[in-house]
């Protein structure tokens, strides 16, 4: 069986750990994208140079050519500035539109049938963008935010109490930014609900309330926490890590189901918009999105998830995008 061709477009710091990881997991050969002349290059020549170390047999090409990702089953997107400390994730929309016009255009030129994971800031924003000029169909194009938020949560949650992460499941929804919505009801460990674990570590319902307020708040604020630390970019290796989880679940065709930005028709009340909901990733990209019920707290915080994607979407549109 052929191996998969997986293109990354942009070299910077997610797009040079991406290309490790996926050279580590032998998920496919790597075309690394990126418009600085042999950055790509040289990244890829370095981390192939540990082939022999780490036991990994696909290829790696840097390139400043689009032409060299022609026929990619699978591309990821982390073209674009990130941010600094006391920038939102919006303040980068000019930039980064801009870039996301050539990236898609590009794609769509060389890379007509592959599956598209955008993981660039703003991300709601970036994947409607990448959409919209790649005019490719919607379980085609998806974007990674929720994985990552999820994971924040989760590890926060066995921080707390002191429990194995790979126990914890915990799910973040709607859009990549502040008003994201971490599902506090369904967080469990092993199945046993966590709220109800932080009520038998306090024995104190109000005091286990606190505690998750604060879990949910700093989940919330993670992605600006690494900024302030780093002062020179944004978090890279956890976002490589789940926009890598994404490829596998449609590589291997798992069906996995992901927390997802998925583009909504009519789920949870939201029409034509792309929203962080969970969905079931597969060989054809997004093979659905599983609905659920939530209750009129959880549905007032998407709603206004959902707003606030919905201007920065109309802002995306009077910039002429
Ligand atoms: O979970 C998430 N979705 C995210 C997203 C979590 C963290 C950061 N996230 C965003 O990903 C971040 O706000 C940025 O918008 C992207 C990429 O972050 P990264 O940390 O990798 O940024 P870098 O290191 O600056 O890399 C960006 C690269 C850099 O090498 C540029 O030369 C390149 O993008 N670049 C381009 N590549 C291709 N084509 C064009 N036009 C282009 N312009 C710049």
């Amino acid at each position: 069986m052929a191996r998969k061709k997986i293109a990354l477009i942009g070299g910077g710091q997610i797009g040079g750990v991406l290309a490790q990881l996926i050279a580590l997991k032998q998920l496919g050969d790597v075309v690394l994208f990126d418009v600085v002349e042999g950055l790509p290059q040289g990244k890829s020549l370095d981390i192939v140079e540990a082939s022999r170390v780490d036991g990994f047999d696909i290829s790696l090409k840097g390139t400043n050519d689009y032409k060299d990702i022609e026929g990619a089953d699978l591309v990821i997107v982390t073209a674009g500035l990130p941010r600094k400390p006391g920038m939102s994730r919006d303040d980068l929309l000019v930039t980064n539109a801009k870039i996301m016009n050539t990236v898609a255009e590009n794609v769509k030129m060389y890379a007509s049938n592959s599956i598209v994971i955008v993981v660039s800031n703003p991300l709601d924003a970036m994947v409607t963008l990448f959409k919209k000029v790649s005019g490719f169909p919607t379980n085609r194009v998806m974007g990674q935010a929720g994985v990552l938020d999820s994971s924040r949560f989760s590890t926060f949650i066995a921080w707390e109490l002191g429990v194995s992460v790979k126990d914890v499941n915990a799910m973040v929804l709607g859009g990549h930014g502040d008003t994201m919505v971490p599902i506090v009801r369904y967080a469990n460990v092993n199945g046993i609900p966590v709220m109800e674990l932080l009520e038998r570590k306090y024995n104190d319902k109000a005091k286990a309330q606190e505690v998750m307020a604060a879990m949910v708040k700093r989940t919330k604020m993670a992605g600006g926490e690494v900024v302030e630390l780093l002062k020179t970019g944004s978090a890279f290796y956890s976002p490589a890590s789940s926009s890598i989880a994404m490829a596998e679940a449609i590589i291997y065709d798992e069906k996995r189901i992901l927390p997802t930005c998925a583009f909504l028709n009519g789920q949870f009340g939201v029409e034509g918009y792309y929203v962080g909901v969970p969905a079931v990733l597969g060989a054809n990209g997004i093979e659905r999105v599983v609905e659920f019920a939530l209750d009129s707290e959880e549905k007032a915080a998407l709603d206004n998830s959902v707003n606030a994607v919905k201007s920065l979407i109309a802002d995306m549109e009077r910039l002429g995008f």
